[in-house]
Parts: structure tokens; sequence; C-alpha cells
């Protein structure tokens, strides 16, 4: 069976405005694209293009999460305030987060081709499935829009996985560099929603993200961050897998995996100081598919979010693609052996004291 891909122009059209406006509101920083721009994004889908994975991919067709969908997970109140902003010339859905006029209705379409990306790996028409969205989603709260996200697409999508398929147990695998703090805040009542969230320790958002976030009353035990320290590469990330998501993932039994997939943790991502490469992104992809296949028939989905390096996250995108349909194309990533030489990739002590310390949270997963 072949691997879905979601994308739609329109992702390309949501307007981010100016950078400097919106993180130096001052005349000392020039004006510039907003680091969330569609470059990095349109480079990821022209390299499946140009190396032929895209020829390999079953297109799955995105449609719009309807407000009744959205309001599975978030507040009328938030809906309704973005629509309205978006109807005029845009406006910012918290802080940094800036749209312009029919961002709405993009962001409709962003968790809708999440949906539809589910919708198509449970009923078995693709093996798994990867949806090249934007805004992304995994900062978004249920009232509100924070960190260039505007509704948590991933959310969503795990609602309605809930709602008309009836999946019971749905594990989320966030690996952006930040906090998936949204998809957190909406299940963390919920023990039937596993969250677990790799993130540079203390980047963003502040104060948020730490080892003591477990959950809450009956959700108590089914959300694990893994906060890691700057410098982590391949070999931190990796133990980190085997340590801490893999055997939780084993504990959950989880019918379907879902990845809010950020290339923000690659080592040369402007808003990230970690050190994965594409490598990383491919092994960890080979094991959470391994995972997927033990547990819930192979059903993996990823929902892009952040990744702001237009020269590598192509790269690290087309390693999680290869993975997931197992071919291999002639492309090589021109980094690699850059980045080879920069060494630091081995796990070390203080990156497997953090391990360590987030692996004693997974005896509370029953
Ligand atoms: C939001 C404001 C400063 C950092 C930025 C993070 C956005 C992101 O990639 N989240 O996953
Ligand atoms: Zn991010």
């Amino acid at each position: 069976m072949a691997t879905g891909f979601v994308f739609h122009e329109l992702y390309m059209w949501h307007n981010t405005w100016n950078w400097a406006q919106v993180f130096a509101p001052s005349l000392t920083v020039q004006p510039g694209e907003h680091a969330e721009n569609p470059e990095t994004k349109r480079r990821f889908r022209n390299l499946l293009e140009v190396s032929g994975l895209l020829d390999q991919l079953v297109t799955i067709k995105a449609r719009y999460a309807s407000e009744d969908e959205i309001a599975r997970v978030h507040t009328r109140e938030h809906i309704a305030r973005i629509k309205a902003m978006s109807a005029e010339n845009g406006g910012d859905a918290s802080s940094l987060t800036p749209f312009g006029k029919g961002s709405f209705e993009i962001a409709q379409l962003a968790a809708g081709g999440t949906m539809a990306a589910c919708d198509a790996v449970i009923e078995g028409r693709v093996k798994n499935a990867y949806a090249l969205v934007r805004p992304p989603g995994h900062h978004a709260t249920a009232d509100v829009g924070m960190g260039f996200c505007l509704f948590g697409n991933v959310a969503v999508a795990i609602a309605h996985a809930r709602a008309t398929h009836g999946l019971g147990r749905i594990a989320t695998v966030d690996w952006d560099v930040h906090h998936g703090n949204g998809t957190q805040s909406i299940f963390y009542a919920d023990p039937t929603t596993l969250t677990i969230s790799l993130h540079q320790d203390n980047l963003f958002p502040d104060a948020s993200g730490s080892l003591a976030e477990r959950g809450e009353g009956a959700g108590e035990g089914y959300n694990i961050n893994i906060p890691l320290p700057p410098g982590s590469g391949d070999g931190a990330y990796l133990a980190a897998f085997e340590q801490v998501v893999l055997p939780a993932l084993r504990r959950f039994k989880p019918d379907l995996i879902i990845v809010p997939s950020g290339f923000d943790a690659s080592g040369v991502d402007p808003l990230g100081r970690m050190m994965v490469t594409s490598e990383g992104y491919r092994a960890m992809t080979g094991l959470l598919m391994q995972a997927a296949s033990e547990l819930c028939g192979g059903r993996l989905v990823m929902s892009h979010e952040g990744g702001y390096s237009p020269m590598y996250v192509p790269y690290c995108g087309l390693a999680v693609m290869e993975e997931m349909t197992g071919i291999r194309t002639a492309v090589e990533d021109p980094w690699k052996p850059h980045m080879a030489k920069w060494g630091q990739q081995a796990l070390q002590p203080h990156q497997q004291q953090a391990i360590a310390a987030a692996a004693r949270l997974i005896e509370a997963i029953a």
C-alpha cells in the first residue's frame, strides 16, 4: 500500500506579514519576512517532485474542517474571533501569530487536510500519510491561537477520528523543537489521548513543557514531556525514542499514531538550537512505523508544524517520506558531510540524564 500526501496551494497563501513588526516592533530591525512563511514548505514539496517521490504518493484531497468540527476542541469564541478578523484585513491570533485576509479558511483547510490524512489511513486507502499544511497547529489552545498556530490541526483530527471512526486510544508524538502545549492542554484530562512532546527545554512557550506537566484528573499520566538540553542531536533523540517514546506507546497501545512534525530541531534551524540531521528524522520515522505496525496496523499520520531552514527542511522531509514509503530516491542530503564534521551527535551524559527523568513517567500509563 502507498503513502498518502496532502498539499494545497492555498496553504502557501496564508499571509504572516512582516516579522520585524511582529517580533521587534521598533525601527531597529529591517523589515523582513515572517519566519513562518511558505518557502520551507514549498521547497519540501518541490523536492518531493524533482526527486520523483511525489509520483509514488497517493494524493489525498484536502478539505475544509467545518466550524462544528473545529469546535470539538476549540471554543466558539475563538473560532468566531479568527473568522471575523480574517474577513477584514487579518489580525493577530494572540501574540506573534499574525495572519491576513482569508487565513480563517486556510486554517480550516489545514485542519481538514490533517483530518483527510487520518480518514485515508483509518479507512485503509493508504498505509500512512503526511499532511504538508499551513498554518501549523500544535501551540493553539482551546480558546486562543499562538506561536504561529490558529487551530490545533492534530487536535481537530484526533477528535474527528474518534467521533467518526470510533477510534479509542490515539497517541501523538510531537518532534517539533517547540513544546506542543496546545495539543497537551486540549487533551490534558483525557486518558484516551497520549500526548508526548520532545522539545528543546525552555524554548517556547515560556515556562511550558516540563516533566511536571503530566495531565490531570483521569488524564494524569497521559501527557509526557521530554525536555532535552540545547545541542541534542540524533543520539539524544533516538535514545529518547528507545527509552521513553517506544515503551510509552507499547504500554498505551494506540489505535493510531499522529506526529505533529516540525523540522526545527535540525542542526541548522534558525529558531532552535538542536542538532538533528535528516538521518535522525529518517530513523525516528522508522521507529514510529515499527511501533505502529506492532500496535495499530501501521496507522501513522504526520501533520506539518515548524521548520525554518529553507535549505534543510526539504531534505529532512524527503528522508521522512522515503522512510514512510520504503522508497529510496537518488537524492543525497548535501549537508550530510558538513554536519558530520561538526560531531556532537552521540548521546551525552547530561542528555541521558534528561531522558532518564522522562522515562520514569511511563509507569503511569495503564
Ligand atoms: C513562536 C514565537 C517564537 C518561537 C516560535 C515558535 C514557532 C514554532 O515553530 N512552533 O513549533
Ligand atoms: Zn516549532
